[in-house]
């Protein structure tokens, strides 16, 4: 009988078990479609000479939805640009008020000053790319660290919660 019994608490925690992963398989993770663009000459906007208020045509990262609850995201990221290389970078904001670290000389975000948590690195223009992340409830920043391209506009934040 203690035999059986034992078999039949083995059964139970297979079961059980079978069960989590079947959860888990079924809550795939959230998706989040990320756009890269820029105005038809945004050629203008990479010329460093010019402060990024002047620099012609803005540039746009658009996330799909700027809230989501807290697990596995997929990014699924696409650069629409006809000519510009762009990219995709997802990072820890720890103030949402403040501003990120920036090194004006490079006309780039310093990206040693913040917690990168993974990037879609380098997409040629009409390319595409995936990231998934597991992301706890915050406040992260998607960008583009393109030379000029983050005060050109390329910044966009979403909340996890
Ligand atoms: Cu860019």
């Amino acid at each position: 009988m203690l035999k059986i019994s034992k078999q039949i608490g083995v059964l139970a925690t297979t079961l059980a078990l079978t069960a989590l992963a079947t959860a888990a398989a079924l809550s795939a993770p959230s998706v989040i479609v990320v756009t890269l663009a820029d105005g038809a000459d945004a050629g203008m906007a990479t010329d460093m000479a010019m402060p990024a208020d002047m620099a012609g045509p803005p540039m746009t990262i658009t996330a799909s939805s700027d809230k989501i609850g807290p697990g596995e995201v997929t990014f699924s990221v696409a650069n629409q640009s006809s000519e510009l290389i762009h990219e995709m970078i997802v990072a820890t904001v720890r103030d949402p008020s403040a501003p990120l670290s920036y090194i004006d000389a490079d006309f780039q975000v310093d990206e040693d000053a913040i917690q990168v948590l993974g990037e879609v690195p380098d997409l040629e223009p009409g390319k595409s790319g995936e990231l998934t992340l597991a992301l706890d409830p915050g406040t992260y920043v998607l960008f583009c660290n393109m030379p000029g391209h983050y005060k050109a506009g390329m910044w966009a934040t979403i909340t996890v919660e």
